[in-house]
């Protein structure tokens, strides 16, 4: 039986369970007030008090006193043992009280704070697909979907009338603690099935699944979050049966425009379409010779009635390109595709970008463009699911280069130009704006397959809702939350795996900014040329000489000019480029000498010497937090940190015999190279 991770009953109820509250305001036909007062009863074991006078936890309605800018935000203050919190939605006082729950647990102050989300929308996207699999998921099955028989978790009992082949899963106690778990790290929107959306999954937009939908709309509604549906396309051809999916056709239109009618019907406060149209084989508008703003603005239109969104993916690219030809670069491709289209999107399009020019990889710089289109809402696109980054084998805290992402300096021409600044700033309509992130959820007892990649998705929370937060501070909250009853010396050795994992697992596996050496399909274990002569466009291009990709505009692929000047002029040049995105963005010798004064191949063996033993610590680290975590949870890191050196052994290996092999360069050190 799972418990939830940072909510645990254990950590809470002794804060919580002596409270006699109070609620102000609210109206209980509301179903998040209706779940604030159950919250309080049922799960935290508070009681009710008769009155305001004798209570001492008390929640107050007044929208007075808040920014009106932002949703979500709240107010807490005490007045000697009783503790007021305050709020201008149910939304806002059931956020309230998560947060007067975790930092009281924390120890952190509570006396007089406010507390208001950066981001105004805070999604995760889910890559569940109707038949019970995940695309790119490592934690088990969907916690929606699965076909009965194909696992040993479906629950009957809530949906009585399943048949055989229906896709719902019906396990609504999972959802309901999944939808806690979200709501008490501030998440707002989710869309429930993969962007690829094939087969049964096109049919989710009509009954008698939409029905289904409607149920755990309802109980992600009771949590403030608003559901979303991925689309197809062309579900006017697959599921209404007409012969074009021409989104300037009327028969189209009027299609779309009843079903979109029918779903806010059944679920008035459905958030919208989740749309990955022209991407990697996916239809689209320009099947049909229309624009991506032909396409995004059609479906708007009904959704906008409504209140509802277009989130529109920008991971538009030729997925077939010749690696024969030079003149071609993939990272260029967000920016060509979409930057002559700003202004042209309905108010309620979003645009969902990336947050690199490629996909996900562990070291990128920052998607251009992101603070050059100013007319368009933006959603920043991060991948919480480790599909590059050791699929949740291998320990990778992520926060550390997410972080360093939402604080990467656009230069765009505003006072603040960092990325987490300029989303909501440069956009038609700010409440439309925000971060999504790729689940990383499934049916594993501990939701996330190795128990430490959970703190990448209540990371992920953290970080769209407060602007302070760093990957320590955030690490420090999880940590208290997840093992209450890890200290000292225990406590830092997790914190020093944590902390350091992002760097350990880029040491290994991409030197500089070079990604992709990896298994083609798979993306996990090493495969030095596996990408090298295939059709997706990410190469190295390394050779007797030298390696990495020349993407300036005096002599490569001319993507620095996508930046704004004083970035254009940092990466054009090897000089003044970050060693960390060197070979992103400069084909170079091997001798070339580097910031820290080492050479190019020199650094390349170092950091995959220097990565396998940052794992072998990491193995004795662990070894001290035997006993003071649950043991499940102790076993099944020890386990994976075996995996993860066996990966990074492969890796260090394979590297650098190849890069021997390629510049017959020695390791200076005299280390083991398999030559
Ligand atoms: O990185 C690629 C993944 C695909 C994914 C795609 C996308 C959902 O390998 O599995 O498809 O990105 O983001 O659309």
């Amino acid at each position: 039986m799972f418990e939830p991770m940072w909510l645990s009953p254990k950590v809470i109820r002794p804060i919580v369970g002596t409270r006699r509250f109070y609620i102000e305001g609210l109206d209980f036909q509301d179903p998040v007030a209706a779940r604030i007062y159950r919250e309080l009863l049922d799960f935290f074991g508070a009681s009710q008090a008769a009155d305001r006078q004798c209570a001492d936890l008390v929640f107050i309605m007044n929208s007075a006193a808040l920014p009106a800018e932002r949703d979500g935000a709240y107010r807490i203050h005490t007045e000697g043992d009783c503790v007021c919190i305050e709020g201008n939605t149910a939304t806002a006082l059931l956020y309230g009280l998560y947060g007067w729950v975790r930092r009281k647990a924390c120890g952190q102050q509570i006396d007089d704070f406010e507390s208001v989300p950066n981001q105004a929308l805070r999604m995760i996207d889910h890559w569940d697909q109707t038949d019970g699999s995940v695309e790119r998921g490592y934690a088990g099955e969907s916690i929606f979907f699965g076909v009965l028989g194909s696992n040993s978790h479906a629950d009957f009992r809530n949906f009585p009338d399943r048949r055989q082949d229906d896709p719902f899963r019906g396990d609504l106690a999972r959802v309901t603690a999944y939808a806690r778990l979200l709501a008490s790290i501030g998440i707002n929107a989710i869309a429930l099935n993969n962007v690829n959306v094939r087969g049964e999954a096109k049919k989710l937009i009509v009954e008698p699944y939409l029905d289904r939908v409607a149920v755990l709309a309802d109980i992600f509604g009771q949590f403030g979050i608003r559901v979303f549906l991925s689309v197809n396309f062309a579900s006017p051809i697959d599921v209404g049966g007409l012969s074009t999916a021409d989104p300037l056709a009327d028969e189209v239109s009027a299609w779309w425009e009843k079903i979109v009618d029918n779903v806010y019907q059944r679920i008035p406060a459905f958030g919208g379409f989740l749309v990955k149209a022209d991407a990697e084989g996916e239809p689209g508008p320009m099947r049909y010779g229309r624009t991506h703003v032909d396409g995004a603005n059609m479906l708007a239109r009904p959704l906008s009635r409504h209140g509802g969104l277009v989130i529109w993916r920008a991971f538009v690219y030729d997925c077939n390109q010749d690696w024969r030809d030079r003149s071609l670069d993939r990272a260029k491709s967000a920016y060509e595709n979409f930057i002559g289209l700003d202004g042209l999107f309905a108010e309620n399009v979003v645009l969902q970008v990336k947050f690199g020019p490629i996909d996900f990889q562990v070291s990128e710089p920052a998607n251009p463009l992101i603070g050059r289109m100013t007319h368009t809402n933006l959603m920043i696109e991060f991948q919480i699911t480790a599909e590059y980054l050791g699929q949740q084998i291998d320990v990778n805290y992520v926060l550390p280069q997410w972080l360093a992402m939402t604080n990467w300096d656009t230069c765009a021409p505003q006072v603040d130009a960092r990325v987490k600044a300029v989303v909501p700033k440069l956009c038609l309509v700010s409440a439309h704006t925000g971060f999504a992130g790729v689940s990383n959820v499934g049916m594993d007892d501990n939701w996330t397959g190795n128990t430490l990649a959970q703190a990448n998705l209540y990371g992920f929370g953290r970080m769209c809702w407060d602007p302070d937060a760093t990957a320590g501070s955030i690490l420090d909250e999880w940590m208290t939350l997840t093992f209450p009853g890890l200290r000292g010396p225990a406590r830092e050795a997790v914190s020093e795996i944590m902390l350091t994992s992002n760097k350990t697992f880029k040491n290994y596996t991409a030197p500089l900014g070079v990604g992709f050496m990896v298994k083609p399909g798979l993306h996990y274990g090493v495969d030095v040329n596996g990408y090298e002569y295939d059709r997706w466009g990410t190469y190295h291009f390394a050779d007797r000489d030298g390696i990495g990709v020349d993407r300036t505009q005096s002599t490569g692929t001319g993507f620095t000019a996508q930046y704004h000047q004083a970035l254009e002029e940092r990466f054009e040049h090897a000089e003044t480029t970050p060693d960390d995105l060197l070979l992103f963005f400069h084909h170079l010798p091997y001798d070339h000498v580097l910031h820290d004064g080492q050479t190019l191949i020199q650094h390349i063996y170092s950091s995959h010497f220097e990565g396998v033993k940052e794992v072998e610590r990491y193995i004795t680290l662990w070894k001290k937090v035997k006993g003071l975590i649950p043991q499940a949870d102790w076993e099944n890191v020890a386990d994976r940190l075996q995996a993860q050196k066996a990966d990074a052994v492969e890796w260090r290996d394979q590297i650098n015999t190849y890069f021997h092999r390629m510049s017959g360069v020695p390791d200076r050190l005299g280390r083991k190279i398999y030559a």
